[in-house]
């Protein structure tokens, strides 16, 4: 079975075609310029995304929006994950860090999936720390600063999708799919 996942960013593309290679399934990728809405809830945000995409795709497809939160930061950078990581970047954050002894920190995953009539969305979260300073060459994003027991998801490699908040969300669409 082959699916549509419409994405900007190659890193999320190629872990999500991994994952779905361990289903069975053919994740196919697509760069689709799209307005996303600005909110502070990422299931809404992914939500309002599909619905304006699926006026214009009518095969099925998904968008997956997804961010890192930090309790310590009330939350931020949630759902403005993506600009700020293109403006303040890992260094700012290991900035706005410092001295900070309450370092946990997790990344939320929501795949919204149109099936050619309706959206359906499915979550994935994954608890971990933010490290002292970034570690690691693979993945991409906020990876060199998230660690997970002890490692980074960047020096993690392929591991990091055995556990991350990305293949859990892609997990419960893939097995919603399989069974159909
Ligand atoms: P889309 O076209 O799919 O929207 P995007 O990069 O703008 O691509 P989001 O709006 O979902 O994606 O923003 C999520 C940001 O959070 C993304 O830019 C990454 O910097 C970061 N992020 C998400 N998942 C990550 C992961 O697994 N590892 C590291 N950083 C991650």
């Amino acid at each position: 079975m082959k699916v549509i996942f419409i994405t900007s960013n190659e890193g999320k593309f190629r872990e999500a075609k991994s994952i779905g290679e361990k289903y069975g399934i053919e994740v196919e990728w697509r760069k689709e310029e799209y307005l996303e809405p600005q909110g502070n809830d990422l299931e809404e945000i992914a939500r309002k995304s599909a619905e304006m995409l699926s006026k214009k795709i009518k095969e099925p497809f998904f968008i997956e929006d997804s961010g890192l939160f930090i309790p310590a930061l009330k939350g931020f950078p949630g759902p403005y994950s993506s600009f700020v990581f293109k403006t303040i970047g890992n260094e700012g954050i290991l900035k706005l860090m410092d001295g900070v002894e309450d370092r946990r920190a997790y990344f939320l995953a929501v795949v919204a999936f149109f099936d050619g009539k309706e959206i359906l969305t499915f979550k994935g979260r994954v608890d971990g720390r933010i490290a002292k300073e970034m570690r690691g060459d693979k993945g991409f994003g906020f990876d060199p600063i998230f660690e997970y027991d002890g490692r980074t998801f960047a020096e993690m490699g392929d591991e990091k999708n055995e556990v991350s908040h990305r293949r859990r969300a892609l997990e419960e669409l893939f097995r919603y799919l399989a069974k159909k």
